[in-house]
């Protein structure tokens, strides 16, 4: 994110409230290189950090009010009292920035209002983690001028908490931790169940390798049901085969624990996917510490033909991404996110970028689809204080 971004935003901040803001965040949105919805099953994760931020100028309030405007949505400032705060009040954009507000109150944090402003540079509706970087911005925000003490990892769970209660989104806890905790030029290797985290230097540009993210326009929303179905099948999986959540079952006992179900098929599909999506979170994690980068494309493959057969939450233009860059010639590529459109992402050697992204783009337009946007990503910062 720019000085000027920063800059623009607390000048917007000045028009909109009259007054010099105590300070400027950014909190970026994230694309997941692989392990997806293995998170509400207590498994493994690996996002990184994209260089689109959410950036808010705020200052405190001592009177219980909460004022919250957008440069991203049509209308005035929003008045709130933060001790009206209730979940699942709301379903505009405001309910991510009060929902945090209303989390944190409820930790026992006295968050006595604020004047916020914000502009994002993150697609919204493109599986790349906007409402994350929304709430992650803001409760970081309210964090330091409070003095709250909170690490990123604790600020992610609160996220978290305001997402599923507040907003209604039965979300894991990927997305927020990405955003909170991500490094420039890593890969966050995080383990959903105990919340720890390694960094995995991730240059592909060092190794003549590009990663492009191909937004196919079709928009999803994590509130809508089939997440919640997805969700609550993995649920019901841990809960037949009497562990506390898919994680435990082992990679070597996957054909037993899928006989053990019987006839719930629909479960023993999403039973798969999980478990092996674990195991490739960790193949790729041991290929890139020891520097065989290249070899994770196919793993990234497989990863997508698991979502799409077994998950069941691709969609016509994911898969047409991924059939058209790796006959293109990619190393690999997979729908990131939660599916049901959003993005896909694409491992390629730098010289094939510009024929793939051709092709990509010829694909959709004979099949009739919206034109797609394809951008470069490079691992960038996790939140921070800008101003
Ligand atoms: C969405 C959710 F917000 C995450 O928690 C995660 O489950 C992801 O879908 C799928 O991996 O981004």
């Amino acid at each position: 994110m720019s000085v000027d971004t920063a800059a623009a935003v607390a000048e917007r901040f000045r028009e909109l409230y009259g007054a010099e803001p105590e300070g400027v965040w950014a909190a970026p949105g994230r694309v997941n290189l692989i392990g997806e919805h293995t998170d509400y099953n207590d498994g493994f994760v690996m996002p990184f950090a994209l260089p689109h931020t959410a950036v808010v100028a705020v200052s405190r309030r001592d009177d219980g009010v909460l004022r919250l405007h957008s440069s991203d949505v049509e209308g005035g400032v929003v008045e709130l009292r933060v001790d009206e705060l209730a979940p699942e009040s709301d379903r505009g954009w405001t309910a991510y920035p009060s929902g945090v507000v209303w989390a944190l109150r409820q930790a026992g944090h006295a968050v006595t209002g604020a004047d916020i402003h914000l502009a994002s540079t993150v697609p919204a509706g493109a599986g790349l983690s906007s409402s994350a970087a929304l709430e992650v911005v803001v409760a970081l925000a309210l964090n330091d001028l409070y003095e709250l003490g909170q690490k990123g990892w604790q600020l992610a769970r609160l996220c978290q908490r305001a997402e599923n209660v507040y907003v209604g989104a039965p979300v894991g806890i990927m997305d927020q931790t990405a955003s909170a905790c991500c490094q420039a030029g890593h890969a966050l290797f995080l383990d959903t169940r105990d919340l720890s985290q390694k960094q995995i230097p991730f240059d592909l540009a060092a190794e003549g390798m590009r990663l492009l993210v191909v937004d196919t326009q079709v928009k999803h929303s994590h509130s809508e049901g089939e997440y919640g179905k997805r969700r609550a099948g993995c649920e019901k999986g841990a809960a037949l085969l009497g562990v506390d959540a898919l994680r435990d079952i082992a990679y070597d006992d996957l054909d037993g624990a899928l006989e053990r179900l019987g006839d719930e098929e629909e479960v023993r599909r999403l039973v798969r996917h999980v478990v092996t999506e674990d195991q490739r979170v960790e193949r790729v994690v041991s290929l890139l510490e020891s520097g065989e980068t290249r070899a994770i494309g196919p793993v990234l493959t497989e990863g997508h033909a698991s979502l799409r057969d077994d998950f069941r939450i691709s969609c016509p233009e994911l898969d047409l991404v991924v059939d058209t860059a790796l006959a293109g010639g990619a190393l690999g590529a997979r729908m990131t996110g939660g599916g049901f459109g959003g993005s896909a992402i694409v491992l390629a050697e730098a010289a094939d970028v510009e024929t793939i992204t051709k092709a990509v783009e010829a694909a959709f337009a004979a099949a009739g689809f919206t034109a797609p946007r394809v951008f470069e990503a490079v691992p960038a910062a996790g939140a921070r204080r800008v101003s």
